[in-house]
């Protein structure tokens, strides 16, 4: 992992300060690339512990085109939660106190977090226990799910992207147009959060399986270590229903942020000395990528160093 320490180091050497759309601060360097080979292990950040089965339960949310966080809930994943209670509480049916700009408020207002915590846990609830509640106000709308197994097309109809490429990498390996978009500009403005992720590409070469991905936006602190380690699953998913080894996932992003209020813990985590990287084992005898369960999903030998609490900029 060391391109990741890298990456930190460089923003912290070369970033520039820019305001951005929380009101958070960051400082930010543009276009980089980190290259991980998956068979010398699973790129897991052990400089601090990142809960890998959260990545696990949500890969396999969005490879099941799902959109609404209820099927997130029933694995205690809570990593979209802002995102829909946001929608809650700037509706017309929500009645308790004021919550606009909750992200923000509950960092510096400790009356104001308790409040927060409280409404977040009601939502919750409801979202878990009250399926009309759950369609309506879980449901985040056209994100990742939607975008890479159920694209509208201009005639109506709808493209399963990942099926599609799935059969591609089977029948065309050489193919250069094995890609998947969730960057979808009739969508935008109405989705939760606009792609960070948003595109990907897969190479065959050797029996291996390579994949790149285009990430537009990355909180390198926070969102960095999930999303390397979920398109590293992602690429060992799909190999494994193709027959193929995996080969390197190349991760190349647009503008790549540390935000202001992360300094002291990216300190912390440069200061550890990073460790073996972790093995991915998989339930052998599961066929297609659209049969996992989180179950069939281990990581063998994971030990890092303990976990770095960081607020997330909403
Ligand atoms: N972000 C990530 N990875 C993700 C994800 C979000 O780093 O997978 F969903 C971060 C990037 C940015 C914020 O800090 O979330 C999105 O904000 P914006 O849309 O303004 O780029």
């Amino acid at each position: 992992m060391k391109a990741y320490h890298e990456l930190l180091q460089d923003i912290l050497a070369n970033g520039t300060k820019k305001e951005d759309r929380t009101g958070t601060g960051t400082i930010s360097v543009f276009g980089r690339q980190m290259r991980f080979d998956l068979s010398e292990g699973f790129p897991l950040v052990t400089t601090k512990r990142v809960p890998f089965r959260l990545i696990a339960s949500e890969l396999l949310w969005f490879i099941k085109g799902d959109t609404n966080i209820r099927y997130l809930l029933q694995h205690n994943n809570h990593i979209w939660n802002e995102w829909a209670f946001k929608k809650w509480v700037e509706s017309a049916d929500y009645q308790g106190p004021d919550m606009s700009n909750f992200g923000l408020r509950s960092q510096q207002d400790e009356g104001f977090k308790l409040q927060y915590e409280e409404q977040m846990a009601d939502f919750v609830k409801r979202v878990l226990e009250d399926e009309r509640f759950a369609e309506q106000y879980g449901e985040l709308g056209d994100v990742y799910g939607k975008q890479w197994r159920d694209w509208t097309t201009r005639e109506g109809g709808t493209i399963d992207q990942l099926k599609e490429v799935i059969h591609m990498i089977k029948t065309n390996p050489d193919s250069r147009r094995l890609i998947v978009s969730a960057w979808n500009p009739e969508d935008v403005p109405s989705m939760a959060l606009p792609p960070c992720h948003t595109m990907f590409q897969f190479y065959v070469a050797e029996g291996r399986l390579s994949c790149q991905l285009y990430q537009r936006s990355a909180d390198t602190f926070l969102g960095i270590p999930f999303n390397i380690a979920g398109y590293a699953l992602l690429t060992h998913l799909i190999a494994q229903e193709c027959g193929l080894g995996v080969g390197e996932f190349v991760h190349t992003i647009g503008d790549a942020h540390i935000y202001t209020n992360h300094m002291e813990q990216i300190q912390t985590l440069l200061a550890r000395e990073p460790r073996q990287l972790p093995t991915l084992k998989l339930n052998q005898n599961v066929a297609s990528v659209f049969d996992f369960d989180v179950s069939d999903i281990e990581m063998i030998g994971y030990n890092p160093h303990p976990t770095i609490k960081a607020p997330v900029a909403v």
